[in-house]
């Protein structure tokens, strides 16, 4: 089971984003990380050029495409990896599938701007529909839920129909729970606990919990690192691997490439 579990390698060039946030703003430090992801076992690499961490500022369409698109190209010059670009906007993700990416990350769900649906259905690439409360800048000041795991399946199965009726194919379609985007720590472990319910929706899902702040709300001595953040990571992906999760979206690739063999096995063992 776990064996079929896909890897995607995060690689985000931008100044701020909350783990690798200016490692890789020269290209070429960025193409060498990509080099590594891919070599570690990634399936998928997944750009990102506007971080989302809470309190990040937006950053325009033109400089958002100046950082990805040249990365995008150059990876796609050397190799047949997936790609993911990981944006809100439209315009940016158009730019980046005519560069080689494959599949367009939508941490807002196709909610940025009105044309994002027709957009994706135009594209034809794969689209991840994540759950998000309120916008980047804001989500994490006071988050609020009636039943969390209700609210995040209905929203994300409500999103795959509109994506639908757009004309994104179904199979095109792929969900996320959007671990701490607007969530405090009984949100985030409940969706975990709860992982099943997403699985249920019937699409492949997307679980990206590395290096979160939760594990630092668990563990505030050894998680106040984020290099201390690894096992925390790779427990909380290993419960979504038990839930029936798609693929994982980690910083640690070749970490968590050994821990699904040691599942998988285990798994294939019973
Ligand atoms: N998390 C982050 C960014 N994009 N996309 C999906 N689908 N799921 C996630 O959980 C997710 C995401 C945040 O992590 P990171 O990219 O490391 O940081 P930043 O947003 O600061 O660039």
């Amino acid at each position: 089971m776990s064996a079929a579990v896909k890897v995607m390698g995060i690689l985000n060039v931008t100044p701020d984003s909350f783990s690798d946030g200016g490692r890789y703003l020269d290209p070429l430090d960025a193409l060498i990380h990509a080099r590594r992801l891919i070599a570690e076992g990634a399936d998928i690499l997944d750009i990102g050029a506007e971080s989302t961490r809470p309190g990040a500022e937006p950053v325009d369409e033109a400089e958002e495409i100046a950082r990805a698109v040249p990365l995008i190209a150059a990876i796609r010059a050397e190799s047949d990896v997936a790609i993911s670009i990981d944006t809100m906007k439209p315009g940016v993700a158009r730019a980046a599938v005519a560069a080689g990416a494959t599949l367009w990350n939508d941490v807002a769900a196709l909610r940025f701007s009105p044309e994002a649906s027709a957009v994706a259905a135009d594209l034809g690439c794969g689209v991840v529909l994540m759950h998000m409360q309120g916008e980047p800048r804001t989500m994490q000041s006071a988050p609020q839920y009636g039943d969390v795991v209700a609210e995040v399946c209905d929203f994300l199965g409500g999103r795959a129909q509109a994506a639908m009726a757009a004309g994104v194919a179904r199979e095109k379609i792929w969900l996320d729970p959007g671990i701490g985007f607007g969530k405090r720590l009984e949100h985030n472990l409940a969706l975990l606990a709860h992982m099943d319910a997403v699985v249920a929706l019937g699409f492949p899902v997307l679980l990206g919990v590395s290096r979160k702040s939760f594990i630092t709300a668990l563990d505030p001595v050894g998680g106040a690192v984020l290099d201390g953040r690894l096992a925390g990571s790779l427990a909380a992906a290993l419960r979504g691997v038990d839930a029936g999760v798609a693929a994982l979206r980690v910083h640690d690739v070749a970490e968590t490439v050994q821990a699904l063999k040691v599942w998988g096995a285990v798994a294939q063992a019973r």
